[in-house]
């Protein structure tokens, strides 16, 4: 690769390990709370806690998956500035603090979380619902499709992966919208992993069946978490399809202000993160992919996940952080 090439190679790589900092910031932060029970204490730690430290980022962000309208979230909210603003423009998607109710309980898979693309590459999705179908790596196009039924895609995945159906784990969300689905799954043999919260770990799980046991993800969860997750199988490989819930003349206008003409798109990972992008997870309780922060007498461990979609290179970085006060 030659210089000009490499100029315009996308984000600046450095970008990848500033970013790990970013998510174990947030995680120590919400890790303290981790049983306590209270959700919003927990998010709002997490959310300080990344804020600063995304502010000492040298880029100029604009936060475009956040913790909400300006008016509702007085951090981290749709539109903020973030970083310096030294630096390339990107848009960041984040979610400090993914499962809070995961985290109050302390039960598994709460994760910090953070996805960066340049400018105008992911969706700008309203906070709806989105219906999502996922798999890992490894399958040709056309093995899922969103509009075909449970029993359909379950059977070809199957095929494709060279086993028995009754071999397939599929990971819903444990809700009573779902429970059509949960029978329609259940009626074809296939094995489901039921969570409480955290889809985005939860569409993550099916990037490396081997360490998690999930094949499959399936069911409606929210679009901005949708767009997360979207950026993280961008970098890993995988498929996702995705469609917002628009079940309301008043969602379909407040999508439309946000761009998006046609309500009943489907969105592949690549149509909701485009280009570049980069992601960082670190695991706030203990989960399938990620350990959650340990609390030791003289430091504090991390486990980290970084990714970045041009190299396809998943970094897992544990961290001992023995500088107690920089947290
Ligand atoms: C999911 C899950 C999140 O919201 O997206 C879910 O991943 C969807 O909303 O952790 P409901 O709770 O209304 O089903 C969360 O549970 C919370 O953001």
């Amino acid at each position: 690769m030659n210089v000009a090439q490499n100029i315009v190679a996308g984000l600046d790589r450095i970008l990848t390990m500033e970013l790990v900092r970013v998510t174990e910031r947030a995680a120590v932060a919400a890790a303290r709370l981790r049983g306590r029970g209270d959700e919003k204490a927990a998010d709002q730690v997490a959310v300080d806690a990344m804020r600063q430290e995304l502010n000492r980022l040298a880029i100029k962000g604009t936060v475009v998956i956040g913790e909400g309208e300006r008016d509702e979230a007085p951090m981290l909210y749709i539109g903020e500035e973030v970083g310096t603003g030294k630096g390339p423009a990107v848009d960041i998607a984040l979610d400090p603090l993914e499962g809070t109710t995961i985290c109050a309980k302390n039960l598994p898979n709460a994760l910090a979380v953070i996805a960066i693309a340049e400018k105008g590459s992911l969706l700008f999705a309203p906070d709806v619902y989105m219906d999502k179908i996922a798999i890992g790596p490894g399958y040709a196009e056309g093995v899922i499709d969103i509009d075909a039924s449970p029993a359909e895609n379950i059977a070809s995945l199957a095929r494709a992966k060279g086993v028995a159906v009754s071999d397939i784990t599929t990971c819903i969300l444990d809700r009573p919208r779902h429970a059509k689905l949960i029978d329609a799954v259940r009626a074809t043999g296939a094995a489901i992993r039921l969570i409480g919260d955290g889809d985005v770990a939860g569409v993550i799980h099916t990037t490396d069946p081997e360490e998690t046991g999930i094949d499959l993800y399936l069911g409606t969860g929210g679009a901005p978490e949708g767009v997360l997750a979207a950026a993280a199988l961008r970098c890993t490989g995988g498929q996702m399809q995705g469609r917002l819930i628009l079940d309301t003349p008043e969602k379909v206008a407040r999508a439309a202000k946000m761009g998006i003409s046609d309500p009943k798109r489907i969105y592949h990972a690549e149509d909701m993160a485009r280009g570049d992008v980069l992601f960082a997870a670190t695991g706030v309780t203990d989960g399938n992919m990620l350990a959650g922060v340990k609390f030791g007498r003289t430091y504090i461990t991390t486990h980290t996940i970084v990714l970045r979609s041009s190299s396809r290179t998943v970094r897992e970085i544990k961290a001992r952080h023995q500088d107690l006060d920089k947290f």
